[in-house]
């Protein structure tokens, strides 16, 4: 071997020493429950729209047994689209103006690998659907119908999505049929959700029953790779919540990533981003986004078009609601 070769390969080696060194470094087991833990002050970390305390309580269940990540946002977002009681989400979600509850999500893993349904009916857990187009289909998307039969064929189970209050929301909506998306009421509450686990990979996912009272058929952004959600695990991850025609025109997830791969600060990146969208119509007031990202060093931003927009946020042993900054007073 001549000398370059060597000196290029003893650093490539210790290279490779050092990786695994600070991988080790990071995941030790706590020596009374024995279970691993991170030695990294910012993750684990789990970071979700809204206020769902009971969602990113899961994801941090799961997270500290040392599961990964995707695991931890799948069951996270798995709470919401179970309780009737959020009504932008799963079982109890409001339907859209013809009375059919649609589904759509999306989960993204470290690998940057994407599964995801869109136009889902008749089954609660859209984001265990859109993890099984991931891991068990040569695709990334289904829709509708074949949707919901890839779903019963993994064994999920058909439905009514209707409770009695939807029901009784949606008719009383009919009187008017006035269809108008209100800042921050009843029709924004789906859940974006970004994990950081013990290694300190990243993934994310996005479910919703999306806008109340839209046309049937309607898509919006959170199962759409690059504006609900997006994760590259070198440099971060970003999810979204609001107005999903906004989001979509601007591919806001991927852009709030791709801003913090040059050098934004999370929060810096999700400013940006809803300036993307508030620069083409700086004179609309009427409808909400907000965006929420953390990058690589475990670090979380914010930030929302109006006042109203929370996300909670389990770090450093902590559940806490953040109301972030805003582009309207
Ligand atoms: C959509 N972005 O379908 C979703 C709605 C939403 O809280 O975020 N609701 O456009």
């Amino acid at each position: 071997m001549n000398r370059r070769k060597f000196i290029s390969k003893s650093a490539l080696s210790s290279l490779g020493l050092a990786i695994g060194t600070s991988v080790l470094a990071n995941v030790t087991r706590d020596s009374k429950s024995n279970k691993r833990q991170s030695n990294n002050v910012n993750y684990p970390l789990v970071i979700a729209t809204w206020n769902v305390p009971n969602a990113v309580a899961k994801a941090r269940d799961v997270i500290l047994a040392g599961a990964p990540a995707i695991d931890a946002v799948e069951q996270g977002c798995n709470v919401e689209e179970e309780d009737p009681s959020n009504s932008s989400v799963g079982y109890g979600g409001l339907p859209d103006r013809d009375g059919h509850v649609s589904l759509d999500a999306c989960i993204m893993d470290d690998k940057g690998n994407y599964g995801a349904v869109v136009f889902l009916e008749e089954i609660v857990n859209a984001i265990s659907v859109a993890r099984k187009v991931m891991e068990k289909t040569p695709h990334v998307l289904l829709a509708g119908e074949g949707a919901k039969q890839f779903a019963e064929a993994q064994g999920f189970k058909r439905q009514n999505l209707l409770t009695e209050e939807t029901k009784n929301a949606w008719k009383d909506w009919l009187k008017k049929s006035e269809y108008k998306p209100i800042i921050n009421i009843e029709n924004h509450d789906t859940i974006g959700m970004l994990a950081m686990d013990i290694r300190g990979n990243l993934s994310g996912g996005c479910t919703t029953s999306g806008l109340a009272y839209k046309m049937h058929g309607r898509v919006g952004d959170s199962p759409i790779i690059g504006s609900g959600l997006y994760v590259d695990n070198e440099i971060g991850a970003a999810t979204a919540t609001g107005v999903g025609e906004e989001v979509l025109k601007t591919v806001g997830a991927y852009l709030v990533v791709e801003l913090m791969r040059q050098g934004k600060t999370p929060e810096q990146a999700c400013k940006e981003a809803i300036g993307r969208i508030m620069k083409k119509q700086p004179e609309r007031r009427d409808f909400q986004v907000a965006y929420i990202a953390v990058n690589k060093k475990g670090e979380v931003g914010a930030f929302s078009i109006h006042p109203g927009f929370s996300y909670t946020i389990f770090q450093q042993g902590k559940l806490k609601n953040i109301k972030p900054a805003h582009w309207f007073d």
